[in-house]
């Protein structure tokens, strides 16, 4: 297992579109033990393919609280098969966007079908933080930012400001 360096905005690699993934194999489960890795050491609670340079569907994730057990989950190829109707704000922050966290809504509940870490087709439900997240990160797949759904206005102001850390670092 290996940390890797999580792109930050305005890397253009940050708004490709990823592939799908053809099969779960050895090679793919090494991708996703290092990005699981990466995500811990940030630290994050979620991270997709992309943030590491990787173009590929993929998408790491635990949510689980300071205190609790770790619960890493995987997402290979992962679709949204239903979106509520009703929404739900959340502060959101990106690991690619360092040190800035604005509101975004999105649906407050979804139903997902993806793969697991052992190539297995999975359907779950997903609410709260896991939907809000789940989001977030099949957003990445699409080359799409939390901060592309924010104005155009406060989106300048966030990757100038990550600009200008960046340059300070
Ligand atoms: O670590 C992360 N925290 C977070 C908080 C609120 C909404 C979404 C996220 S995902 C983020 C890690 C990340 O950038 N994943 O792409
Ligand atoms: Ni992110």
């Amino acid at each position: 297992m290996a940390i890797r360096e999580i792109l930050t905005v305005p890397n253009p690699i940050l708004k490709q579109v990823s592939q799908p993934v053809e099969t779960v194999d050895e090679d793919l489960r090494a991708l996703m033990d290092d990005m699981l890795e990466t995500m811990y050491a940030a630290p994050g609670i979620g991270l997709a393919a992309i943030q590491i340079g990787v173009p590929k569907r993929v998408i790491v994730m635990d949510i689980a609280g300071p205190d609790e057990e770790r619960q890493p989950r995987y997402y290979v190829n992962p679709e949204i098969l239903w979106s509520s109707d009703d929404t739900a704000p959340y502060e959101e922050g990106c690991l690619s966007i360092p040190d800035i966290y604005d509101e975004v809504e999105r649906p407050a509940q979804v139903k997902l079908r993806y793969l697991n870490y052992q190539g297995e087709q999975i359907e779950e439900d997903a609410e709260g933080l896991f939907a809000v997240c789940i989001q977030h990160e099949m957003d990445h797949l699409e080359g799409v930012l939390f901060i592309d759904h924010l104005s155009r206005l406060k989106r300048d102001r966030a990757v100038a400001k990550v600009k200008k850390q960046a340059r300070a670092a």
